[in-house]
C-alpha cells in the first residue's frame, strides 16, 4: 500500500483543502548545489513564476527552455492555529519528473514520477498560527530506469541536455494544482467500488480503508440527493434498485459518502461522485454494461501554448467541447496519466478513457518514429538498467490504479506505449507488469499496450498479454506515404490479414494513425502535409478498419498539434492534430464529425 492517501483533496465537515496555487519563487540550480547550500531555507536569488505551469515556454532564452537538472520553487503560507492536532499535508497533483519537498528547511518527502499525485506529510514540521516556508527541489532529467525513458547528457561545458526517447516536449515542473490539506488523525485513507449488474439493479461491492478502528458507514445518493443505498462496515455490498447506469455520452453520477462514526459524532467524512457501470471484454466485443461499444476518439496530450503541459481548466473545457462537437466518445491519456480533473470531466461527460502509465520511450531511439518501421532491433528489456526500470514501472502502475480505480470513465489500462517487443527478454517483463495491473485493479478492467510498427504478428513476443490489442500504425505516412498510398493500403490489409489469421478472438483498437498536416496547406491533387492528404489518408485507414470486424475502435493521432523536441522532422512540434494547437479545426475535423456522428456507438458489436 502507498504511504499516503491518493484521495482527491476535497473539503468536508472534517477535512480542509486550501489551494496554494499562484505566484511562487523560482530558481534554476544548474550546478545541483541547492540542497547542500541550504536553498530549502530560502532561495538565494529567486525569480517569480506561476504555479501550476511548465516553465519551458515562459522565458526568452534557449538554455531555460531546454534546461535539464534541478530547479527550485518556494512559497510561504500560514497554517491556521486551529489545525493543530490534525494530519497536515502538502498534496501535489504532480511534480515532473521527481521532487524533494522541504518545510521550514527540513525534508518532508521525496517522490519519483512526474504524472501522479503525492502528499508530503508535514505534521511534525508544521508551525501553527504562523508563516511556514515550503521549498521544492524538482528535477527533470531522463534515464533508462525512470518513466518516461530517455537520456540526459552533459556537454563539454558542463551544461546538461535531455535526450527524450519520446515524441513530446519534456515539459516539467509543478504542472498541476498544489493543496495544503488537514485531515483528522483517524481518516478515510482509500475506498474501492466494484459495481455488478443484477437485472435493473446494481450491486456495488465496496471496501473502505481507514487509519483507525472506529466503525464506518457509507451512503449513496442519486443526482436529486435522494438516498439510494447505505451500508455499515469497512466492506460490503450496496444494493441499488433500478440503478441509473453510467453510459457512453449519457453519464449519470451518484454521490458516495463515507463516514467514520465516533462516540461524539463524525470523525471523518469523504464524499465523491462516481458512475455505476461494468466493463469487460468478451470475444471481440468491448462491453459496457453488457453492450458492445466502438471507441471513436483520440490520442491526446496535455499540451497547450505558453503553459506547456500544465493543467489548464480552460483548455480542458475547450477540448471536451470539441470532442463532443466532433462526435467522439473516447480518448487515450497518451503517454502518461492526465490530471485528475480531466478524468472527473470524462466521468461527467460519459467519455471512455484508455488510461496510460508513462511507460513511453522503452525503445531506444531518439526518433522512434523513424525507426518504428525499419525493423530495427533494440533489446530494451535485457539491460543492466531493466530491474530498476521495472521497479519504477510497477510503482507508477500502483499509483495510477490507486488514483483512478473508481472512475467510471476509465475502461482500459494501457501499460506501455510503443515498447520494444521483438526480443524474447520483453515477455517476462511484460508478464510481470500485466499480472500486477490485474492484481491492483479490483474491477479487473481489460489491459492493453500500444504496439509500435515493428511489433508485427510474427515478430511481437508480447501481444498475448493484452486483453485488447492496440496498434499504432502509419501506413500511408511513415510507410509508403503520398504517391504510394495504394501500396500502403495493400500492405496495411496484408498485416491485418496476418492478425486475422492468428484467430486471437480479441478486440483490436487503433490507438494511433495519422499524418503531419500543416493547416492551410492545400494541394490538388493532394500531397503529404496538405489538408487534402490528411483526408485521403484517413479515408483509406477507415476503409481498412471498417473491413475487419475485430477492429473495435479508432483513436486518431492526434487530437491537436503538440510540442516536441526541435528537429528536422518536427516543424514547431508534431502537426498530426485534427485540431491546431490553438484548438481550431483542420478540414479533417469536419470529416470526422460526419463519420463519427453516423457511426453507431455499438458499431460492429455483437459478433461476440
Ligand atoms: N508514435 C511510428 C508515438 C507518438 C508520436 C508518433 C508520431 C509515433 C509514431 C511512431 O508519441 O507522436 O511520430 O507522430
Amino acid at each position: 500500500m502507498l504511504e499516503y492517501s491518493m484521495l482527491y483533496p476535497r473539503e468536508s465537515v472534517s477535512r480542509r483543502a486550501k489551494r496554494l496555487d499562484g505566484i511562487w519563487k523560482f530558481q534554476l540550480d544548474p550546478a545541483g548545489k541547492g540542497k547542500a547550500a541550504g536553498w530549502a531555507n530560502g532561495l538565494p536569488s529567486p525569480d517569480w513564476i506561476p504555479v501550476p505551469s511548465s516553465f519551458s515556454d515562459l522565458y526568452t532564452d534557449k538554455q531555460t527552455r531546454e534546461y535539464a537538472g534541478d530547479f527550485w520553487y518556494e512559497t510561504q503560507f500560514v497554517i491556521p492555529a486551529d489545525w493543530e492536532g490534525r494530519e497536515i499535508g502538502v498534496r501535489f497533483g504532480c511534480a515532473t519528473h521527481r521532487a524533494s519537498v522541504y518545510l521550514n528547511g527540513r525534508i518532508a518527502a521525496t517522490h519519483e514520477g512526474g504524472f501522479l499525485p503525492f502528499c508530503a506529510r508535514i505534521t511534525s514540521l508544521a508551525r501553527y498560527g504562523e508563516e511556514n516556508r515550503l521549498a521544492v527541489c524538482v528535477n527533470n532529467e531522463l534515464s533508462e530506469t525512470t518513466l518516461p525513458c530517455g537520456r540526459t547528457v552533459e556537454l563539454a561545458g558542463g551544461r546538461k541536455i535531455n535526450k527524450p526517447y519520446f515524441d513530446f516536449f519534456n515539459y516539467s515542473g509543478l504542472q498541476r494544482p498544489v493543496y495544503l490539506t488537514a485531515l483528522p488523525r483517524e481518516s478515510i485513507f482509500d475506498f474501492t467500488l466494484c459495481p455488478r449488474l443484477e437485472g435493473t439493479d446494481a450491486e456495488v461491492d465496496y471496501e473502505i480503508v481507514t487509519t483507525g478502528e472506529h466503525p464506518v458507514e457509507i451512503e449513496v445518493r442519486d443526482a436529486s440527493g435522494a438516498l439510494a443505498a447505505s451500508a455499515k462496515g469497512k466492506r460490503g455490498t450496496l444494493h441499488i434498485p433500478h440503478a441509473r447506469l453510467w453510459r457512453v455520452r449519457d453519464a449519470y453520477l451518484y454521490q458516495f459518502t463515507m463516514r467514520i462514526a465516533g462516540e461524539n459524532g463524525v470523525i471523518d467524512e469523504y464524499s465523491e461522485p462516481a458512475g455505476i457501470r461494468t466493463v469487460e471484454v468478451r470475444g471481440e466485443d468491448i462491453l459496457l454494461n453488457g453492450e458492445p461499444v466502438y471507441l471513436k476518439g483520440f490520442g491526446k496530450h496535455e499540451d497547450s501554448d505558453t503553459v506547456g503541459r500544465s493543467f489548464s481548466p480552460a483548455v480542458m473545457k475547450r477540448d471536451f467541447e470539441l470532442m463532443k462537437w466532433v462526435g467522439a466518445n473516447s480518448f487515450r491519456t497518451s503517454h502518461y496519466p492526465y490530471s485528475e480533473e480531466i478524468l472527473q470531466a470524462a466521468d461527467r461527460e460519459g467519455f471512455l478513457v484508455v488510461d496510460e502509465v508513462a511507460a513511453v520511450g522503452m525503445f531506444e531511439s531518439l526518433m522512434n518514429f523513424m525507426e518504428a518501421s525499419t525493423g530495427k532491433q533494440t533489446a530494451f528489456f535485457e539491460k543492466p538498467t531493466t530491474a530498476a526500470l521495472l521497479e519504477n514501472h510497477l510503482r507508477a502502475l500502483e499509483e495510477l490504479i490507486t488514483r483512478d480505480k473508481n472512475h467510471a470513465s476509465v475502461i482500459l489500462w494501457s501499460l506501455f506505449n510503443e515498447p520494444e517487443t521483438t526480443h524474447a527478454a520483453a515477455a517476462p517483463y511484460f508478464e510481470t507488469v500485466f499480472r500486477r495491473a490485474h492484481e491492483l485493479d479490483a474491477q479487473k478492467r481489460p489491459r492493453t499496450f500500444a504496439l509500435i510498427m515493428n511489433s508485427l504478428p510474427h515478430t511481437c513476443q508480447c501481444y498475448q498479454f493484452s486483453d485488447v490489442v492496440s496498434l499504432n500504425r502509419y501506413y500511408g505516412w511513415y510507410v509508403l506515404g503520398g504517391n504510394e498510398i495504394e501500396e500502403a493500403e495493400a500492405a496495411f490489409r496484408k498485416e491485418l490479414d496476418a492478425w486475422k489469421e492468428l484467430g486471437l478472438r480479441k478486440p483490436f483498437l487503433f490507438t494511433e494513425y495519422g499524418t503531419d498536416t500543416a493547416p492551410g496547406i492545400h494541394k490538388l491533387p493532394s500531397a503529404m502535409w496538405s489538408e487534402e492528404y490528411q483526408l485521403e489518408y484517413l479515408k483509406m485507414n477507415h476503409r481498412v478498419f471498417d473491413s475487419y470486424p475485430f477492429v473495435r475502435g479508432e483513436q486518431v493521432w492526434n487530437f491537436a498539434d503538440f510540442m516536441t523536441s526541435e528537429g528536422i522532422l518536427r516543424m514547431d512540434g508534431n502537426k498530426k492534430g485534427i485540431f491546431t494547437r490553438q484548438r481550431q479545426p483542420k478540414a479533417a475535423a469536419f470529416y470526422f464529425k460526419e463519420r463519427w456522428e453516423s457511426l453507431p456507438s455499438g458499431f460492429k458489436g455483437g459478433n461476440g
